[in-house]
């Protein structure tokens, strides 16, 4: 039986409908699981309706998409922040939360990842061009196809992440103007941009609680990009509730 892996979708209020890049449960598809979309509608999002949601999942895909609103970190929307989607923040915050204290296997992408360290307590630079003071900032934000590599990333010896890519360098592709800023407690920093903006987080002591800020779905032709996706599945085929 192939595990089932929750996805987190986009819900563009304008035009009443659910978005979800296809490639994300494609990669999850290529990887051995079977993807599950949760839309971020009302009857998922009560204490009921998630539980019922995770009783069901063995994993959780935290998708890419629009700015955690702020006030989930205590500050006001900044001038340079993007749109922000209070439908996905109800769902994932408290899903996120839900699901790592079950020890469910996390994997976040983009937002996903800025989001797992806000519901875990930490924060994140609303905009990264007004705000990171830390070096020369690159550009993270291509103009070249989504599945090309653009800028490197240098990854921590003897992380997890380094485990499942096999090296400590890789080139992925850069689509944000947020990161991570201050890691909740319990994660750690374990890639890095050579601007030293943190490209992707994981948790020691969780079973699978992995967080990248580019996006392996586009770049699915490449077998490391791949390996994150079939890292996750497998530890989703081991998860018991
Ligand atoms: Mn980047």
């Amino acid at each position: 039986m192939r595990p089932i892996i929750g996805i987190t979708c986009d819900y563009d209020w304008q035009v009443d409908n659910f978005l979800l890049q296809s490639s994300y449960a494609e990669g999850i598809c290529r990887a051995g699981g079977l993807p599950l979309i949760i839309p971020p509608i009302s009857s998922c999002t009560t204490v009921e309706g998630m539980s019922d949601i995770l009783s069901k999942i063995q994993g959780l895909l935290l998708t890419g998409g629009q700015d955690v609103h702020p006030r989930y970190y205590g500050e006001e929307p900044h001038v340079a922040i993007g749109r922000v989607n209070p439908h996905r923040d109800d769902l994932e915050l408290p899903i996120c939360q839900a699901a790592v204290e079950a020890g469910m296997p996390i994997f976040g992408i983009c937002r996903g990842v800025q989001l797992m360290n806000i519901a875990l307590g930490g924060d994140a630079y609303q905009d990264l061009k007004t705000q990171y003071n830390d070096g020369d900032l690159i550009c993270h934000s291509q103009s070249a196809p989504k599945w090309a590599p653009y800028h490197h990333v240098s990854i921590k010896e003897e992380s997890r992440l380094h485990q499942i890519l096999g090296t400590y360098q890789i080139d992925t592709n850069s689509f944000h103007h947020q990161a991570v800023r201050n890691l909740a407690y319990g994660l750690e920093p374990v890639a890095w941009a050579a601007d030293g903006v943190i490209e992707a987080i994981e948790s020691e002591s969780h079973p699978f609680l992995i967080g990248v800020q580019w996006h392996p779905e586009r770049m699915l032709e490449d077998p490391r990009m791949m390996r994150l996706f079939e890292a996750f599945v497998e530890a989703a085929a081991s998860y018991k509730s």
